[in-house]
């Protein structure tokens, strides 16, 4: 398995629930490590361009308005496997369908609250670290 890098927010539900840290352990458990790390809060127009792949969808704008509702932490993930591994330690997209025990079983209220956003491939990995931050950021 090769060492990769996936691109990770912790969403305003989880922040405002004080998750940062809860879910930060379930990742470093999982043997992620964390090698870059910011709160930041997203304007409109952030939200927008992450999240332009779904613009046609109905929840789009619910979507876009509950990532701006409060900070969001974003980081950047590296181990073996980690696209994949993060995906499953997420859980399924609506936290009444995921696992016992992944972060969205654990913390999420909602299918559209649901605590966290983990990148779906490798080259949307690269895409959305570029968009998110600098090289120097990322000290791994
Ligand atoms: P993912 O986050 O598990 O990859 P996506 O299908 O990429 O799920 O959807 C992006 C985000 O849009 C989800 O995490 C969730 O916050 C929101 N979302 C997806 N489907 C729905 C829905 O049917 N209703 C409301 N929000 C949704
Ligand atoms: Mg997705």
């Amino acid at each position: 398995m090769a060492i990769e890098r996936t691109f990770s927010i912790i969403k305003p539900d989880a922040t405002k629930g004080n998750h940062t840290g809860g879910i930060n352990a379930m990742i470093e458990a999982a043997g992620l490590r964390i090698v870059a790390q910011k709160r930041v809060k997203w304007k409109l127009a952030d939200a927008k361009k992450f999240y332009a792949v779904h613009a046609k969808r109905p929840f789009f704008k619910d979507l876009v308005k509950f990532m701006v509702s409060g900070p969001v932490v974003v980081q950047v993930l590296e181990g073996n496997d980690a696209v994949k591994k993060y995906r499953d330690i997420m859980g399924a997209t609506n936290p009444k369908e995921a696992a016992a025990g992944t972060i969205r079983a654990t913390f999420a209220k909602s299918i559209d609250e649901n605590s966290v956003h983990g990148s779906d491939s490798i080259e949307n990995a690269k895409k959305e670290i570029k968009q998110n931050f600098k090289a120097k950021e990322i000290v791994g």
